[in-house]
């Protein structure tokens, strides 16, 4: 885990002084002309940190990235569907929204509640219409993190795209202005910052899974942590729910 933590903290790194070199060039060439605004234009960065306004939450990002202008915002939902679709916002807000209170869950060995609020991917499965072969759905990020659940799992009690986080509007390090929220899974099956998703037949290796010893499905062992970041074996935690940190 240390090795990931290192990786990341060099990419991120690495990041920061690609963005220092692109302002000095952009300084030297002078402003220039944007041919076309993306969701990001105008907006300045959000990296990982430990300093989120939630104070319980660790704010995890694969790469630091652009905050998202809502004004450009667009959610797509691309691949094996009938009706692939383009939603603003305001659309995703119309639709029916319920509440929760749920834990999120790092293998990073730390856990945190919420209430969340959003719609079940049912709703948005009625309009969009997944062929019978879409086995799952790959979830594309602000941040390039890619994570893919089987649609089996997002249809459970439970799992949600939140849009709402304690009764705010998500911020930007929790993954404004849509992330996903399945409380059966660790962390990082819990996409932030939602691009696209992208209804596919087979399963696919999200961004952690491929580089580091997280397992592809991600499924918490009811009663059991997972403390990879110190290598050691799961710990047993009696009851289940994570209550001692
Ligand atoms: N886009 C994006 N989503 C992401 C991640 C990420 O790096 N990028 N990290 C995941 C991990 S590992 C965790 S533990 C949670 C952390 O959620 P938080 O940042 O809201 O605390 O976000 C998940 N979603
Ligand atoms: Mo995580």
């Amino acid at each position: 885990m240390r090795q990931i933590e290192k990786l990341t903290r060099r990419l991120f790194l690495k990041g920061g002084l690609w963005t220092i070199a692109l302002l000095f060039w952009n300084g030297i060439r002078g402003p220039q002309i944007v041919s076309a605004e993306d969701s990001f234009s105008g907006t300045d960065f959000v990296g990982k940190t430990r300093e989120g306004k939630h104070s319980s939450f660790y704010i995890n990002f694969w790469k630091p990235m652009r905050r998202i202008n809502i004004k450009t915002w667009k959610l797509k939902i691309t691949g094996l569907v009938e009706v692939p679709k383009i939603f603003t916002l305001d659309e995703l807000l119309s639709l029916s929204t319920h509440s929760q209170s749920s834990r999120l869950k790092c293998v990073e060995c730390w856990s945190a509640r919420a209430n969340w609020s959003g719609f079940s991917l049912n709703e948005l499965e009625q309009i969009v219409q997944p062929h019978t072969s879409a086995r799952g759905v790959l979830f594309h990020c602000g941040d390039e993190y890619k994570e893919y659940l089987s649609r089996e799992s997002l249809n459970q009690d439970r799992v949600m795209l939140a849009h709402t986080m304690n009764d705010k509007p998500l911020s930007d390090a929790h993954g404004f202005p849509l992330r996903l929220i399945a409380p059966a899974k660790y962390g990082y099956k819990n996409p932030k910052a939602i691009l696209e998703m992208e209804y596919v037949a087979e399963q696919q290796a999200g961004t952690w899974s491929k580089i580091g010893p997280y397992s592809p499905d991600g499924t918490i062992l009811p009663g059991t942590d997972h403390p990879l970041e110190y290598g050691q074996k799961a710990r047993r935690i009696p009851g289940g729910e994570i209550t001692d940190y």
